[in-house]
């Protein structure tokens, strides 16, 4: 998967691409990250990347020429590659959108600054525009960042571990189990004892109904959508039995 980020702050992309899985898939040629320097295709003697915007107002807009240049030339090097702008206005970046993009032979992505990119840009030039959340960056870089580390873990062989990606929050759709390591007791909590049993089975199970605890109480949403198996089913329908013993206990004391 190659990934080519349109930006004018490259050594952002350069710093990250030294550091972490992200460098092991780069050293593994898992994955290739390249940046192109936005200024790089100014068309004006200054390499101006932006202007006031037509119509009036505050804020600075991206010219087209720049972006325009950018795009076709890492196109040119990328024919198949997915056309991304990354903005606040675009779908909402998640564990589904990371796994649709995993699939693209190549990404690239267009990091907007200031008030946003001429709109003439995102009609011709954009294949899809994408959010990594409801709240405002200065510039796509940090969500460029985010993409590309959240589709690279999705690449066989960027992991160390060969399912490590399987296990993970949302990629069944719950949130992962509590995890544990040594000291057996830190600061007077133990580890349940089950972690330390060596059965494989009750381990599975005190998992999943680890999972499906901490999806409960922090994104009970996730479950409201799901289709429960059928261990999930008595799982939840023995919490429902215990929560309704105690009401009915204390009901009976008034
Ligand atoms: Cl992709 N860009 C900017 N500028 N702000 C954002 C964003 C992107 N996603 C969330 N906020």
């Amino acid at each position: 998967m190659k990934f080519t980020v349109l930006t004018i702050f490259p050594e952002m992309i350069a710093s990250f691409r030294e550091h972490g899985i992200i460098r092991r898939a780069v050293e593994g040629k898992k994955i290739s990250v390249a940046a192109l320097n936005l200024r790089d295709f100014a068309t004006d003697r200054h390499q101006v990347t932006d202007d006031r915007p037509y119509g009036g107002g505050s804020g600075m807009i991206m010219k087209p020429e720049p972006v325009a240049g950018a795009i076709r030339a890492a196109a040119k090097a990328m024919p198949a590659a997915r056309k991304i702008l990354l903005t606040p206005r675009g779908r909402v970046f998640n564990q589904d959108v990371a796994r649709e993009l995993a699939a693209c032979e190549g990404l690239i992505l267009v990091c907007g600054r200031y008030e946003g990119v001429d709109e003439r840009i995102c009609q011709e030039l954009i294949d899809d525009d994408v959010s990594i959340g409801d709240y405002i960056l200065t510039g796509g870089e940090l969500a460029a960042m985010v993409i590309i580390e959240a589709v690279a873990r999705l690449i066989p062989g960027t992991l160390g571990a060969a399912d490590a990606a399987e296990n993970d929050s949302f990629s069944d759709g719950l949130l992962e189990h509590a995890h544990y390591t040594r000291p057996p007791v830190f600061e007077g909590q133990p580890v349940p004892k089950v972690l330390l049993s060596g059965h494989h089975r009750q381990i599975e199970d005190w998992r999943l109904e680890s999972s499906l605890m901490q999806t409960l109480l922090k994104r009970p949403e996730l479950l409201e959508g799901r289709d429960l198996n059928s261990r999930e089913r008595e799982i939840l329908e023995k919490w429902s039995t215990a929560i309704r013993r105690i009401l009915e206990a204390y009901s009976r004391r008034k």
